[in-house]
């Protein structure tokens, strides 16, 4: 970059706005990116995305393709997880942080597996593979 001094205080108000701009795509993030392919999704959760908000999680029955990449959004101000709780021990997210967002591979063989959040076991859904 290059250019007088002069200019730097007009410089760092748009470089704010900028970093702000950033910061709120950054944070709607995989939701916005994921969205932008189906555009009569109305207030549904975003596809192959669980949302956990108020100690609960959304779609709590969520159906993926195998092997599907899924997002785990942790609206909460709490700490939470989304781990299988069949026999099977299909996946787990571990925790995810307030607010934060982790990602978890569907099982490639078809078939129902419940979930819980580890931390509150009262917490629980099913991702379903076909
Ligand atoms: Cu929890």
């Amino acid at each position: 970059v290059f250019g007088t001094t002069s200019t730097s205080p007009r410089r760092t108000l748009p470089w704010r706005a900028t970093a702000l701009a950033v910061a709120l795509v950054a944070s709607a993030g995989g939701l916005a990116a994921c969205s932008s392919s189906q555009h009569s999704a109305g207030s549904s959760v975003a596809p192959n995305t669980i949302v956990i908000s108020n100690f609960a999680f959304r779609s709590s029955d969520l159906v993926v393709s195998p092997g599907a990449r899924i997002t785990v959004h942790n609206q909460d101000p709490t700490t939470h997880t989304l781990t299988s709780s069949g026999s099977a021990k299909a996946f787990d997210t571990g925790d995810i942080a307030a607010g934060a967002t982790a990602t978890f591979t569907a099982p490639s063989q078809p078939g129902t597996y419940p979930y819980i959040c580890q931390i509150h076991q009262f917490m629980h859904g099913s991702l379903t593979v076909r």
